[in-house]
């Protein structure tokens, strides 16, 4: 392992133990909603959010990663979790598999994994609102705002919504573009500015840059992950791997081909570097990680 590698499991592990003490049995939850919350939230994701947020936490700042850096790296993979979680359910995307794993409905019941998802959400929002030793309050509003935005019905949801009413529609590249940059892209921003605002940076200007950094990883890692879908990488159980590019899900390489997408996603890539060089040296391991973005193979 080099050592980004070994900072990148160096947060998973970090985040990981947070989230393994928020849902353990010590808190006498009622045992099928802890076990369904616990398969949705722990079991083996890429952590790529929180690993964000830490790392622009440290793009910003010298300083190490502090309490509010925490609780946003766990609140955002508690939201990323149970949209994964919903996702999956019959009446969305109906997947069996996710992470190599039976999907929570397939593992426990439609109804359980709807509760999950339900508690993955409202933990999000009361680990980053819980009242601390210097915490500045302003601040943990803020935060909590930025997250409520990203995720609702300005956000994620308003991305999913807008996808469920296109199914087998289909779009341009435009509508392609604003259905992702809201379904997965507003929670990576929010991953990127929760960190710096950790780091005490609020300025509008300095944020700028980072939200434009932050859109164009976002669009990224989607063509990445349609990329992956086409070579056959992800998980589909009893659906088409390998799958042609005329399927009914609008994808980029449907339309931009698969060169013109593997060209788009250097493209923005390159793009992104270029805002972090301006950071100077503390930028190099937010580079490696949209690096690892753009070449990750699941
Ligand atoms: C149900 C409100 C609601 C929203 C769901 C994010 C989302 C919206 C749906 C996921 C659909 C999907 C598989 C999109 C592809 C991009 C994506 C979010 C992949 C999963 O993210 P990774 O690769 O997953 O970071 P891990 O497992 O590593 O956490």
């Amino acid at each position: 392992m080099n050592t980004f590698t070994q900072r990148l499991d160096g947060y998973r592990q970090r985040v990981e133990q947070q989230l393994d003490r928020l849902i353990c049995a010590d808190h006498s939850l009622e045992p099928r909603l802890q076990l369904t919350m616990r398969h949705g939230l722990l079991n083996g994701g890429k952590r790529l959010r929180p690993a964000l947020v830490y790392l622009s936490h440290r793009l910003c700042s010298d300083a190490p990663a502090n309490d509010l850096t925490d609780r946003a790296a766990v609140a955002i993979e508690c939201i990323h979790s149970y949209s994964l979680v919903h996702d999956d359910l019959p009446a969305m995307d109906n997947d069996d598999l996710r992470r190599g794993l039976p999907t929570c409905h397939i593992a426990f019941d439609e109804a359980s994994a709807i509760l999950a998802g339900d508690a993955l959400q409202c933990l999000a929002f009361e680990h980053l609102s819980a009242p601390g030793d210097n915490v500045p309050a302003a601040l943990q509003l803020r935060m909590l705002n930025l997250l409520a935005q990203a995720s609702g019905m300005y956000g994620m949801v308003l991305g999913q919504a807008f996808d469920l009413s296109h199914v087998d529609k289909p779009l341009t590249l435009e509508q392609l573009q604003a259905m992702h940059a809201h379904k997965t892209g507003a929670l990576i921003s929010a991953a990127v500015e929760l960190g710096a605002l950790s780091a005490g940076v609020t300025d509008a200007d300095k944020l700028e840059p980072l939200r434009h950094y932050s859109r164009l990883i976002g669009l990224a890692f989607q063509i990445q992950d349609d990329l992956l879908d086409i070579e056959g990488n992800t998980e589909t159980l009893g659906k088409p791997q390998g799958s042609d590019l005329t399927q009914n899900k609008p994808t980029y390489p449907a339309l931009l081909g698969l060169e013109g997408a593997r060209t788009r996603l250097h493209q923005l890539h390159d793009e992104a570097v270029e805002i972090l060089r301006t950071f100077g040296p503390t930028a190099d391991d937010l580079i490696a990680l949209t690096d690892y973005i753009v070449h990750r193979d699941h």
